[in-house]
């Protein structure tokens, strides 16, 4: 099965946890796009429910498939959140944020009663931070955020765009991305990070997730922490 295939499978896995009368939240990401999708056919098939987006990538491309999108303030309560992850620790202790949508993930994942983590085997590891961690940061702090991450042994690479330009976010923030090598403390390294004043937020997802579901080879598998 190519990561492709997975990405697809685990997606409309992810749609059967959907049900009449949710609120639901919608991520952001390779992956998720694949649940937007699988969610689109069911409620082409009448499936009734309301959906908030973690970006505004996913929010137009839900609006294009016929699925009810709204914003938080709209709804600020949701029953499901479904998104995708760049790593799954132990614990279902994640990296999110490589596709730049973190703070939004955070928050509509905060807004959820159930958060479904939807990605494919190549996303395992057995530590986190061989992904570099995403932190976003206030425009005007970025030199003072790069300073006070070195103090700490982070090194903070600003986010480019592939046309070279600054990658912003869908808030107008910066993104630092942080090679940090395999981290011991995730709980410790997000109170540090979360320390430095400019830092928005960081891509370190502890203690959210309700289960994981991971396509591989012998299809979807549930993971629990
Ligand atoms: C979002 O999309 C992000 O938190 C994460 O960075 C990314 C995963 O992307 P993909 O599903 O494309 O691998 O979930």
């Amino acid at each position: 099965m190519t990561q492709d295939e997975a990405k697809k499978l685990v997606g409309l896995r992810a749609a059967e946890f959907v049900e009449e009368g949710m609120a639901v939240g919608l991520g952001t990401g390779t992956t998720s796009v694949q649940f937007i999708h699988a969610l689109g056919e069911r409620v082409r098939g009448g499936l009734k429910i309301s959906c908030v987006a973690s970006s505004e990538s996913s929010h137009k491309l839900a609006a294009s498939l016929g699925i009810p999108v709204t914003t938080l303030p709209e709804l600020p309560e949701l029953d499901l959140y479904i998104d995708g992850a760049d790593e799954v620790a132990p614990g279902l202790a994640l990296i999110k944020g490589g596709g730049g949508a973190l703070l939004r993930e955070k928050i509509v994942a905060s807004a959820a009663k159930k958060f479904i983590v939807v990605a494919d085997s190549t996303k395992i590891v057995e530590h986190l931070g061989r992904f570099p961690l995403p932190i976003e940061v206030i425009q005007m702090a970025m030199p003072l955020v790069v300073r006070k991450l070195a103090a700490i042994g982070l090194e903070g690479k600003l986010r480019h765009t592939k046309e070279g330009n600054i990658r912003m976010t869908d808030e107008g923030n910066y993104i630092l991305d942080c090679a940090c090598g395999e981290i011991p403390d995730p709980e410790r390294l997000a109170a540090q990070i979360r320390s430095i004043v400019g830092v928005v937020e960081h891509g370190l997802f502890l203690n959210m997730a309700a289960f994981a579901l991971i396509a591989g080879e012998d299809g979807v598998r549930e993971l629990h922490p």
